[in-house]
């Protein structure tokens, strides 16, 4: 199922009066602060997220899984979801694939299908989390770190390969999150998993092409209970520097023990020019997965306000390969996807309308209520109409969710592929 522009542009019609009136209210507002609301309007239009492949189905817990009906059974079919997606929201430029769950079986008609929808691939997934079926060695007990030779040696062959992929797909980084860690006390040596996994990156770095980065993702438990090898953004750097200049840390908002300060972790990661990849999703108590900004927006807005900030003020960073990483279990995947993108454009939009001259002053002065009422304000501040804008002059929906179910998606997808479809993944 493919959605024309024109069904977007003729029910874009009866929201245009609407929203002529909000977004008049609101530029005028910014006006009246002295912010130019179109320079916002074109960055919001800038603003590319890559999709997962393994979001576009019912991920499940592992106490069970309820499929959603109309899934998409193959890569070719995830990307058709993307399309959509993107023509809704002009907001999912990009693809970001898991290998070996969606390796591409005919590089031709996967890049073209791409193409049609005006999506690009961006960075890769290796997965050595799991056993594939026909893998000779287990990770059950480690992949980049195992104690064992043969078995780091076939985990740093699947990531070589995985950028081989990528490679012919146009992308330009790979992506590499490790479950390796211990469950119980005893179980490893530390020094000795944290050493063959840096030796295990720097083998896979050696092999990148030229022009490609390295993504070293990080996160504190879980499938392991008792230790990851790379816990946090501090182990992850240290393997980033010892790898190379193309090797970076990546951010995944769930990836933080409770209350963590994580906009100071991309502040920090900035000055280093250190951080190149971020993945996006929601929290209440761990590595939830849930749709950006359910729990807390305020956060994501302080975190947005951090990488505005190191965006403008940090060259030695490289441009950021954003990401969505969450997983569905009651809704609508396509529906959560739509929500989890105005949720990360609402808090960039928001972020960029800090007044970061004003608030440096006020730091400097030590008038610690002025600055946080210069945050506060933007964050309280309807940018919603700023978003509706950027969609509209892209030929996307003013209102993405509402055209997405006025245009019956679910049902025809359901209609053409099923009830009981499964997508690879989570
Ligand atoms: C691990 C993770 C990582 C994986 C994805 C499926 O929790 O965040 O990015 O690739 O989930
Ligand atoms: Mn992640
Ligand atoms: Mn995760």
């Amino acid at each position: 199922m493919k959605i024309e522009k024109q069904q977007i542009a003729s029910l874009n019609k009866s929201k245009k009066a609407e929203h002529t009136v909000q977004l008049d209210f609101a530029l005028n507002q910014l006006n009246s602060k002295g912010i130019d609301g179109h320079a916002i309007i074109q960055k919001i239009k800038d603003f590319q997220v890559a999709i997962p492949s393994w979001a576009l189905g019912a991920g499940g817990t592992r106490f069970g899984r309820f499929s959603y009906g109309g899934e998409p059974s193959n890569l070719h079919e995830k990307l058709d979801d993307i399309g959509i997606l993107h023509a809704l929201t002009n907001t999912a430029g990009s693809v970001s694939l898991h290998i070996p769950w969606d390796t591409p079986e005919d590089y031709d008609a996967t890049k073209q299908i791409a193409a049609s929808h005006n999506i690009t691939f961006d960075a890769v997934n290796s997965n050595t989390f799991q056993d594939q079926k026909d893998a000779k060695l287990s990770y059950k007990f480690g992949s980049l770190s195992n104690s064992e030779d043969a078995i780091r040696n076939q985990a740093i062959q699947h990531n070589i390969e995985v950028a081989k992929i990528g490679e012919k797909l146009g992308s330009k980084s790979l992506t590499v999150w490790l479950a390796d860690g211990a469950t119980f006390p005893g179980q490893s040596n530390f020094q000795k998993a944290l050493q063959n996994t840096e030796n295990s990156l720097k083998e896979i770095y050696k092999e990148l092409p030229l022009d490609w980065r390295m993504f070293i993702e990080y996160k504190p438990y879980e499938p392991n209970f008792y230790s990851t090898v790379i816990q946090d953004w501090g182990t992850s750097l240290m393997l980033a520097n010892s790898c190379g200049d193309r090797a970076f840390c990546l951010v995944d908002l769930g990836h933080h023990l409770p209350n963590t300060n994580i906009e100071q972790i991309v502040a920090t990661l900035m000055l280093k020019g250190k951080l190149g990849g971020f993945h996006f999703n929601d929290s209440k108590y761990g590595d939830d997965d849930l749709t950006v900004g359910a729990i807390k927006p305020y956060a994501l807005f302080l975190i947005f306000n951090e990488l505005v900030y190191g965006m403008a003020n940090n060259a030695n960073n490289p441009d950021l390969a954003w990401m969505i990483d969450a997983s569905h279990n009651i809704k609508d995947p396509l529906e959560d996807l739509i929500q989890s993108l105005e949720a990360i454009l609402i808090a960039y939009a928001q972020a960029l309308l800090v007044d970061q001259d004003t608030l440096r002053a006020a730091q400097q002065d030590h008038d610690v209520v002025k600055c946080q009422e210069i945050l506060q304000d933007a964050y309280r501040t309807d940018v919603r109409p700023l978003l509706k804008e950027s969609r509209l002059q892209a030929d996307a929906a003013i209102d993405p969710l509402a055209v997405y179910r006025d245009l019956n998606v679910r049902e025809n997808l359901i209609n053409k592929r099923g009830n009981d479809s499964i997508a690879s993944g989570l």
